[in-house]
Parts: structure tokens; sequence; C-alpha cells
């Protein structure tokens, strides 16, 4: 990783959590032991690369980091529920998440349903509030954005199509558009965050969307060579477990050489849509190779 992007990713992530233990605070009372699962969610660390993308393209067009930094906690908190939801048992049952007990395995199973279905709505709740932006119109092209990233035309229908995806006998089409809509669909808002919130050209903003494109892909399939050749204590997740669960991915289908080899295409690829930023996007260019060389 360049020290840039580490400098960057290190101060997103202060940002972002500062902005995350202000809407998710230490609630006395029965709902108690909901808004502490809520909390060892969210602010158990990750990597952050989700808030970086918002600012990393809003700072494109000069955005005001008070309003990016908003936007990008609601995507870390749908990007978190997400990961609770993953992890339960109906799903990929797993145990260890960023290094500690699963939110199902630390408290229970309806408590981690709970979490989810509350850091979903909270997202929501963040990006409309007035400080995210004082144009009324932005906020709800940002909401509206982001529940068609989120929802069952995005991310849920990846996942639904994803725990399907041992018996669907996908090919290689079948298997890049499940990982375009589980994990592209929310890495693309955050770039097209930073367009709405900038005010971009069509240009810009088409630009902005094939890049999200081909980085989302590119970081899945690093994700799916992590699962194989990963150190389960670096990740702080199980290795190994799509082999085990029957999943198919771009890896099983091509070999791990070739989806190597189809990461780093996607990842220049990505870094190329670039251009017309010039110097600027200099961190958007490092996140191509982070995405592919990183190893949690
Ligand atoms: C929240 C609307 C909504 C639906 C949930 C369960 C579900 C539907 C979707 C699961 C999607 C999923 C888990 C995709 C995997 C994406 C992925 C590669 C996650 C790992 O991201 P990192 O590496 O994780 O950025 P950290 O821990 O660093 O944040």
């Amino acid at each position: 990783m360049t020290d840039s992007l580490q400098k960057a990713l290190a101060h997103v992530a202060r940002q972002v959590d500062g902005v995350l233990q202000t809407v998710l605070p230490v609630e006395a009372g029965p709902e108690g032991r909901l808004f502490a699962a809520m909390r060892y969610a969210t602010l158990a660390g990750g990597k952050r690369l989700r808030p970086l993308l918002v600012v990393a393209s809003g700072d494109l067009f000069k955005v005001p980091g008070e309003h990016s930094i908003r936007v990008a906690a609601a995507v870390e908190l749908v990007h978190t529920c997400s990961l609770v939801h993953d992890d339960l048992p109906a799903m990929d049952d797993d145990d260890l998440r960023r290094g500690q007990p699963t939110v199902h395995r630390k408290y229970d199973e309806a408590t981690a349903i709970l979490a989810g279905d509350a850091l979903l709505t909270l997202a929501f709740e963040v990006l409309a509030a007035p400080a995210t932006h004082p144009n009324a119109e932005l906020r709800i092209e940002l909401v509206r954005a982001l529940a068609v990233a989120a929802g069952a035309h995005g991310m849920v229908a990846g996942q639904a199509i994803d725990l399907a995806a041992a018996t669907l006998g996908l090919d290689t089409g079948g298997v890049t558009r499940l990982q375009l809509l589980k994990t592209g669909a929310l890495i693309a808002f955050c770039c097209e965050a930073g367009g709405i919130l900038g005010h971009a050209t069509v240009a810009q903003r088409h630009a902005l969307k094939a890049y999200a494109h081909d980085l989302g892909l590119a970081f899945q399939i690093a994700d799916d060579l992590l699962d194989i050749e990963g150190d389960a204590a670096e990740l702080g997740k199980a290795v190994k477990k799509d082999a085990a669960a029957g999943k198919t991915t771009l890896v099983g289908l091509m070999g791990v050489e070739q989806a190597r080899r189809q990461a780093r295409l996607l990842a220049t690829q990505a870094a190329a849509h670039l251009d017309l930023f010039g110097a600027k996007a200099a961190l958007l260019r490092d996140l191509t190779e982070f995405a592919i060389s990183r190893r949690s």
C-alpha cells in the first residue's frame, strides 16, 4: 500500500468512526443490549475502504469533508448490516468477523437480526438528515441511490443468488453478475455519491461508474483468492469457506492463476477510467492496486 493511501485510510477511518460514535450512542434501559450489539458490529475495525471511496470521490469535486463523511458513515452502516446478516446461521454461518466473535455468537441470533435492521435504517436516517447536505433534493437523490444499490436490484439480489449459487450451475457470466450485485453495487454507490455531492457532469459520473464497476469485480476476486490462500488470523475470519459450501466463484471456475490475472486486468482497467480526472484521482488509482494486493 502506498504511504499516501495508508495515511488517507487511517484519516478517513478516524473521521468516520467519529460520526459512527455519535450516531450510535450507548443506551441504557431495555434496548441497551441492541445498541451494544450495533456498536460492537460497527466499531470493531474493518478497513473502511468504502468510506475512503466516498471521500476520495467527493474530493475530486472539492466536496466539503463534513458532507462526504456522513455519506461515508451511512455506507459503512449498510455494509456492517450486510456483514452481520451474512454471518448468520441461515446464511454463511460464521463464528468470526473482523477478528472477533460474530454478532450472533457474542449476543444471540435475534439480537444480530435486529442490530442489522437497526443499522440499515440508521443509514437512511443519517443520509436524510440536513447535516448531510443543505439541499434536500440532493439528499433524496443519495437516499434513493443507496436504496437501489442495497436492495433487491443490488446487494440483496447478489446475496440471494450467492446463497443459491451451489445449485444454480452458474457460468463465468453468471458469477460475474452475482459479484457485481453482491459486492459491486455498494462500491459503485460510494463513487456515485461523490458525483452526486459534487454535481459531477455526465462524463464524470460515467467515468466513476466504470471505475467502480471494475474495482468492485477486482475486489471480489481478491476476496475469493483470500478465502483460498489467505491467513485466517490476518483476515480476522475463517478461510476455505467457499469450497466447503460448494460455492461457485470465479476462482473456482478459472483457477487461481487465471483469476489473479483477471483481477489485475480489472484493476488496471479501473485506473484507466480515471484518466479524465488527472492527478486529482491519485488516491482512487492507488486503491485499485490495494484492492488486489491486500492481505485482509
Ligand atoms: C444490508 C440491505 C442489506 C442486505 C444484506 C447479507 C446481505 C444482504 C448481503 C451480504 C453481502 C456481502 C457480505 C458481500 C461481501 C462483500 C465483501 C467482499 C465484504 C468484505 O468487505 P471488506 O473486506 O470488509 O471491505 P471490512 O471488514 O474490511 O469492512
